[in-house]
């Protein structure tokens, strides 16, 4: 279990959601002490250039790539999914068994996946060009998401979440709060497309509201700490990109 001393440091992205959101949730639903440095003023060591340095100088051990990058004590850890399955033993979100533990971290590396695609939506020639410049393509990877990638993604999980209360049956865990994230998004980013998946997805559906109404994450949701979905985010509302209207 956690080491009741330990303040948990986020470094991510001050102004987005972003891939932040999936470890913010998992430290809001805990009610675990932590730190989103970045969203600290300058003078408290807070903005961008904590997590440029972070990254230009990080402690000793593995370097992180790009954030979301947790600091628990002395450890500096990235990558989501790794974040997750190190923080869920601590913060009671996994069960203890083994066979939990790795199809917890299956589920996460699939939800993985499916951010990445949908950040493709908007980024489908490179993450180093803007959104106007690749937008032709961005209209026929969104279109071909939409119609093919996001049923099969959906289909899966709800086949996982179906007949029990949370994705790994009877236990929440860190899971269920980046499956409900990743369904906020869905619906702010593809109003029409995610209403038209929306039929074939009821259990994954009522875990959504399941999170919903956890207290942690409720109090968290009608915070100031929880920022408005955004098109710097994964999750971008482009009318242009989602599906046509019926
Ligand atoms: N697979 C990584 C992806 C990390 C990632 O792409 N982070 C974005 C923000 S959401 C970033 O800042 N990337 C900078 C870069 O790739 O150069 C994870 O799940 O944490």
């Amino acid at each position: 279990m956690s080491n009741p001393e330990t303040v948990y440091e986020l470094y991510y992205w001050p102004s987005i959601q972003g891939r932040g959101e999936l470890i913010r949730l998992l430290l809001e639903d805990a009610g675990a002490p932590y730190r989103d440095v970045a969203r600290l003023p300058p003078e408290q060591g807070g903005g961008v250039p904590a997590i440029l340095r972070m990254l230009k100088e990080p402690p000793p051990g593995a370097p992180p790539f790009a954030p979301p990058i947790l600091k628990a004590g002395d450890l500096v850890l990235a990558q989501v999914a790794n974040i997750c399955q190190f923080l869920g033993p601590r913060l009671g979100l996994v069960p203890g068994d083994e066979g939990s533990r790795a199809h917890a971290l299956q589920l996460q590396l699939t939800i993985a996946d499916l951010v990445a695609e949908v950040h493709d939506t908007h980024h489908p020639i490179s993450s180093a060009l803007y959104y106007e410049d690749q937008q032709e393509a961005a209209r026929e990877r969104a279109a071909s998401f939409l119609a093919q990638r996001l049923p099969k993604f959906l289909g899966y999980f709800e086949r996982a979440a179906a007949g029990s209360p949370y994705l790994l049956g009877s236990a929440h865990s860190y899971v269920d709060l980046s499956m409900f994230q990743v369904l906020e998004g869905l619906a702010y980013a593809f109003p029409r497309g995610f209403e038209g998946a929306a039929v074939t997805i009821p259990s994954l559906l009522a875990l959504r509201q399941r999170v919903a109404e956890r207290p942690g994450v409720a109090a968290y949701l009608a915070s100031e700490r929880r920022l408005p979905f955004n098109e710097d985010g994964i999750f971008r509302r482009y009318p242009e990109l989602d599906a046509a209207s019926s």
